[in-house]
Parts: structure tokens; C-alpha cells; sequence
């Protein structure tokens, strides 16, 4: 038989796989969408997103185009004339990169066949009313169909498939079975079992090798989709993770240690003057001190100068986020804040959408209330200006200058008395901005009545829950939440289940100190990086090795300190946050993806790659434009042994592992001033 032609791996193509793509669900959407960027920058039309078809989310998120890639147009069309409708355009973000997205909807006259095939080719069992695991398996067919077409229309070149999540798995045992001529990338964001297990009451991290991961899944009632997760694992070239400690789980709960560890990155805009970020603090602070004001009415009797904003945000997990831990801690830090006489307050929200009937009365009122307060005074302001304006055109020398008792006429001191009695309230602000379908069973609130934090005007803590995404369009607290996270004083994660956290990256490269833990890919990455992180504003709870309430205890103890901190040192602060954002910027991130690739092509074309010792290509760092400062510091793996989170596993075959110092071109900025800055970062 004729050896097939060797496949030419330089000019490879890549496709990345998710149910996310143009499409926001969660934290899959930031990684490609944050990456586009760079991946587009290395890849130009090489580079397509496969995605199942969201008409609503891709009618604003899209603007189709017609395909040029001859294969493309060639497997596209095949499809197309068998049923299957699909949508190829530009996803309308940074790097505009192509995306193929996938009507599922018109592949389900083959979900019985598909079910059955899965059942016979990997054993992996389907119910019927498991609506999440029949779209996965139709998306999977579609994209094993895909494939194989593409790669019979696309002879030369290699292609690339990388697949995020076991939602966009079920391809992989397929292309495996079929031997479809691509090499494929599994990066799982979380595992399915670790989050259900950590969403309940298991001391996980110190369990982790001994459960017995078919029996847990069995009891929870996601077997089949626990198998279609191990069987991606397993049968992808290569498998990777988001952080350490996912890798970790991820060898003990799917039985495959990861190759490597892909970060997340950010898509990092540095402002062109360095105070611009502080100056977008400042006015986004006082848009928080309107809602504020507005939300406690009547109970107005702290200082907006001496109020800090702490907030914490993301899905609903009440205890994986680490909200319990988070009001617990708060409880505490009223309590220390109260005790020591202190003459802050605290305002903490807690951003995480539930369900909810409608906004609350009283938290529309509220800002009603302060609204006509503002007017009345505005049009106070105006007849006193033309009052006083108009006795001072009448002035001659020898007149008593105009006493301020006559400008306010007793039709204004009706109005101001009115808006006054408006303003009186006979019972505490409100905790929480919306009504609740199940304000009983909330945990979030029965956590908050548990602890007591009622609002009460002694108290030194206020909390507020906002249980829906926010947004400008919200009439109770109109901000985006990027706006929200750059006018707040501090972010609060304290997960418990947390594979890499992307809540206190955006933190830290809006120049805003965040609090996470040792059990979040992020914090564990910071940790690894950074000996005093602290001082650059990342706060690293240690839920590992310390008990509960010694973890409360520190979170609370951290968040106290930063009560005692004086205007001055908050802003040295964030300026030291904002500087570690090249840290977490894509342009350094992505080298985790271009090793993972080059390893996926040696797995694949081992052929391909004899005789090639030289680096470059190969290692992934021929293409990769990131300069090398002229003084580079040592690289830092050298002084921590253990630097880049590729790491775990060295993503390298049959060859010493690529040196950071290739590539890296992050260092601590030398512009700081030493009073300003008495804390010199140190790279472990
Ligand atoms: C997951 O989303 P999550 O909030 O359910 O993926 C994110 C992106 O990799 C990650 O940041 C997060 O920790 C995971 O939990």
C-alpha cells in the first residue's frame, strides 16, 4: 500500500472547538475570545473557531463572510447539501477571527443513530432526557463529520484541532476511531466530578486519590458525562489544563495526567498615560457612591471619603465561589472594625446572578428618592444663583451685601422639607437589590441573617447583593461590570473550586487589589510567581493547609488591613497591581498554546520532526514575536524551579524543556519611586 503523503506541519491549520464560541456562557468565552488576538495574529485565516449555532448571541456577535479556503467551501457545502445549516463569518471582537458555527438543531433526525454509535464505538450511554448531553453529542458528530471531510478536501496541509471542555468533546473518541488525519488538543476547563463533588460538603483536596470516580459520577447522575469527559481526555494527543491544581484533579478524576497547563490570559490595553486607570477609578467610585447614597436613604450616616467598596462576582456557586466564606469573613471584619473604633465603613456586594421575580420597591425607591433630592436641590441651587445674581446687579456701595436668609424662598424650604420627610425610613436598607423566587432557601441570604449583617447604622459593614449580571441599562445600579470593578476598592474570590479564576486577573489588570486563594488556578499561579504579592495587591488566603476558621479568620484579617491603609497607600497599591498586568497578558500566556500545538504535531508526524534539533519551529519559539529586554533579570523559572505553569508536564517530547527565558519579556517596571514604592517585587 502507498505511504500517504507526509502532511506539511509549518503551514498547519487550526481549529478550536467550544459551545462558547460567540457565544457567552461563562469563563470559555473569555479565554477565546481575550485570545483572539494573538491566535489571529499567528494564524490569519488558518485559524477557525467551530461552534454550535446560537442564532440570537451570533445575530449580534457575527457578520457572516464567504469562504475562500477551497476545503473549506468543499466541506461546507457537503454538509450543507445533506441538511446540515451552518454560519461562517467574523466573530465581531479583537483579531475579528473566522468562526464556522454549527445549527444543531438540524442534525437531531440523526440523534438515535449517533447514541447508538457512540454506545457501540467508545461505550459511552446516553439517556434520553439529558437535553445538555443530546446537544453535546449532536455538536460532536457534527464536528467528527467536519473533520474528516476537511482533511479529504485539505491533502497537504496538518491541521490542528483543539477542543475546550467536555461540552465540545465528544468528537474526540470519534476522530480517534475513525483515525481522522488531525491532531487533537483536549483542555479541559474544570472536571465535571470536581465540581460537583466541591459543591458539596467533601474535604476534596485531601481526597482526591481515593474516590471512586465511577461510583461518585453514578450517584450524582452524570455518568454518561463524566464518560464522555474521560473518554476526551484519553483520547485526545494531547491533554491540558488550566492550572496545577486542575492538572491534579484531572489526573486522579479522569485517570490521565496532563501533558501541560494552558493559562488563561487577558487581552491587556495599556492606557498611553499611566494615571488614566487611577482617573477611571475615581469616576467610577463616585458612580457607586450615587447608587450608594441612593440604596441607603435615610441611613446616609458614613462618610463616602472613608467607605471602601469590596465586592466579590461571578456564577452562582455558593460555596465552589467561596461566597460563604466570603460573609462569614465579613461578619468578622465588622466585628474587628466595630471593636477597634475605627471611622471606615465597608460596602460589599456580592454580584452573582439568581433568580429573581422583579427589582425590589424599596431599591428602586431608593434611588428615586435621592434623584428628586438632587433636582429639588439643582433647582434650589438655580433660584438662589439668580436670586443672589440679580440683588448683587442692584448693589451700591453704602448696601448691606445680600444675606444668604433671604435667597431661600419659603416655597423652596416646602419643597427641600418635603424631600427631607421622603428620605425617612423606618427600616434598615435592604441587603439584596431584587425580589427573589426563593428568598427563604437562598443560601446567600441565610448565610447573611445567619451573621447578622443587617445594615444596621452601626454596623461597620453594609452588604449589598445584586443577584443579576450587571449592566448600564440597569435603573437600580446602571454600570457594566468593567466599570463596577474599576470604581470598587477591592475584589473578594475566596474559592473553594476555582480551576483558574479570571474574576481577580481582570482585577489586577484594572489596577485593582484583589483577595483569592490558594485553591484557584490564579492564585496558586501568582503564589508560584511573586514572593510578596501581597504588597502588589494580590491577597492569597491559604485554604489548604489551615482550617476553616483560621482561613476566615486570614481573609478577614487581610481585609481589615486594607480598611487601616491611608488614601495614599490605596493608590500606591493599585498602581503596583496595574503593573503586574503584562504578567497575565496573552502575548505571554499564549506560549502555553504554541507548545501545546507543536507537541500535538510531534505526537501526530513524529516523521516530520527527525533529525530536527534546532529549536525554533519545532519548540514553538521561531514565530513568536515577544523581544527580550535589553537587561533581562534572570529569568524567573531559574530562581523558582517551577515558573511557567507548562510546568506540570514539560508539553516537550524527547527534548529539554524550553527555557522561559526564550521568551519571556516581562519585568518589573523601573519607573517606581521609592517612597512611593518601599516594596521591591521579588520573583521567587
Ligand atoms: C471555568 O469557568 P467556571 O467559572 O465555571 O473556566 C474558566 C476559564 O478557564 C476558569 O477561569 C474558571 O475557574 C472555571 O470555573
Amino acid at each position: 500500500m502507498a505511504e500517504a503523503p507526509k502532511r506539511d506541519i509549518r503551514n498547519h491549520v487550526l481549529f478550536e472547538i467550544a459551545t462558547e464560541v460567540a457565544n457567552r456562557v461563562g469563563g470559555i468565552y473569555s479565554v477565546l475570545k481575550s485570545k483572539a488576538q494573538v491566535t489571529t495574529a499567528e494564524y490569519g485565516s488558518t485559524y477557525t473557531l467551530l461552534g454550535p449555532l446560537n442564532r440570537a448571541s451570533a445575530a449580534v456577535e457575527v457578520e457572516e463572510i464567504v469562504p475562500k479556503d477551497p476545503a473549506l467551501v468543499a466541506t461546507i457545502k457537503s454538509m450543507n447539501d445533506r441538511g446540515i445549516k451552518t454560519l461562517y463569518g467574523r466573530w465581531l471582537i479583537d483579531g475579528a477571527p473566522r468562526v464556522l458555527l454549527f445549527d444543531t438543531g438540524t442534525g437531531y433526525f440523526k440523534l438515535d443513530e449517533w447514541k447508538g454509535d457512540l454506545w457501540n464505538t467508545a461505550g459511552i450511554p446516553s439517556p434520553p432526557d439529558d437535553h445538555e448531553t443530546n446537544e453535546a453529542i449532536v455538536f460532536g458528530y457534527l464536528i467528527a463529520w467536519f473533520l474528516g471531510e476537511y482533511v479529504y478536501h485539505e491533502k497537504e496541509r496538518a491541521v490542528i484541532a483543539q477542543f475546550h471542555e467536555w461540552l465540545a468533546g465528544v468528537a474526540l473518541p470519534l476522530c480517534k476511531r475513525r483515525k481522522i488525519d488531525v491532531t487533537t488538543i483536549f483542555t479541559t476547563h474544570a472536571t465535571l466530578l470536581g465540581r460537583y463533588l466541591c459543591a458539596g460538603s467533601v474535604d476534596f483536596y485531601n481526597n482526591l486519590q481515593y474516590f471512586d470516580v465511577d461510583a461518585e459520577a453514578g450517584k450524582r447522575g452524570i455518568y454518561h458525562r463524566y464518560c464522555i469527559e474521560r473518554a476526551a481526555a484519553h483520547a485526545a494527543d494531547v491533554f491540558t489544563t488550566v492550572s496545577h491544581i486542575t492538572a491534579y484533579e484531572s489526573e486522579h478524576l479522569l485517570k490521565r495526567k496532563p501533558d501541560g497547563v494552558l493559562p488563561n490570559g487577558l487581552n491587556v490595553k495599556k492606557f498611553s498615560a499611566t494615571h488614566e486607570f487611577q482617573n477611571l477609578h475615581s469616576i467610577n467610585r463616585d458612580r457607586i457612591t450615587d447608587f450608594v447614597r441612593g440604596h441607603f436613604y435615610g441611613h446616609n450616616d458614613f462618610d463616602p471619603e472613608k467607605t471602601l467598596y469590596f465586592f466579590t462576582a461571578g456564577r452562582y456557586e455558593y460555596r465552589n465561589k467561596g461566597v460563604d466564606m466570603f460573609i462569614e469573613s465579613l461578619a468578622r471584619l465588622n466585628h474587628q472594625m466595630k471593636s477597634s473604633g475605627s471611622d471606615m465603613t465597608v460596602v460589599a456586594f456580592i454580584i452573582m446572578p439568581a433568580q429573581t421575580t422583579s427589582l425590589a420597591v424599596e431599591a428602586l425607591k431608593g434611588q428615586a428618592v435621592i434623584k428628586s433630592l438632587r433636582d429639588t436641590i439643582t433647582h434650589i441651587e438655580n433660584n438662589v444663583g439668580k436670586k443672589l445674581f440679580d440683588k448683587s446687579l442692584r448693589w451700591h456701595e453704602g448696601d448691606e451685601v445680600p444675606d444668604e436668609k433671604d435667597l431661600l424662598s419659603s416655597q423652596d424650604k416646602i419643597m427641600l422639607r418635603r424631600r427631607l420627610f421622603a428620605m425617612k425610613r423606618y427600616t434598615l436598607p435592604p441587603i439584596v437589590t431584587h425580589n427573589m423566587v426563593s428568598d427563604t432557601e437562598d443560601p446567600i441570604l441565610n448565610q447573611i441573617r445567619r451573621c447578622q449583617l443587617f445594615n444596621h447604622p452601626s454596623d461597620r459593614v453594609k452588604v449589598i447583593f445584586h443577584p443579576e449580571f450587571l449592566s448600564s441599562g440597569n435603573p437600580v445600579l446602571p454600570m457594566d461590570y468593567d466599570d463596577f470593578v474599576r470604581g470598587t476598592h477591592m475584589g473578594v474570590f475566596s474559592s473553594y473550586y476555582e480551576p483558574w479564576g479570571y474574576t481577580p486577573a481582570e482585577c489586577t489588570v484594572m489596577g485593582v487589589p484583589s483577595i483569592t486563594t490558594n485553591l484557584s488556578g490564579f492564585g496558586c499561579y501568582m503564589e508560584e510567581l511573586i514572593e510578596n504579592a501581597s504588597d502588589y495587591g494580590i491577597y492569597i488566603v491559604d485554604r489548604r493547609t489551615k482550617g476553616v476558621d483560621d482561613s476566615v479568620n486570614q481573609l478577614s484579617d487581610f481585609m481589615f488591613e486594607f480598611t487601616k491603609k491611608s488614601k495614599r497607600q490605596r493608590i500606591n497599591q493599585r498602581n503596583r497591581t496595574e503593573r503586574l498586568s503584562d504578567l497575565l497578558d496573552w502575548k505571554r500566556m499564549g506560549m502555553e498554546y504554541v507548545k501545546a500545538r507543536q507537541l500535538a504535531l510531534r505526537r501526530a508526524y513524529p516523521d516530520s520532526f527527525e533529525g530536527d534539533d534546532e529549536g525554533g519551529f519545532f519548540d514553538g519559539t521561531e514565530n513568536v514575536k515577544i523581544t527580550r529586554p535589553l537587561s533581562a533579570p534572570g529569568s524567573p523559572r531559574e530562581r523558582s524551579g517551577m515558573m511557567t505553569p507548562g510546568d506540570f508536564a514539560s508539553l516537550q517530547e524527547g527534548r529539554e524543556g524550553l527555557s522561559t527565558e526564550d521568551y519571556i519579556a516581562w519585568k518589573l517596571p523601573e519607573d517606581e519611586e521609592e517612597e512611593d514604592y518601599p516594596f521591591p517585587l521579588t520573583l521567587k
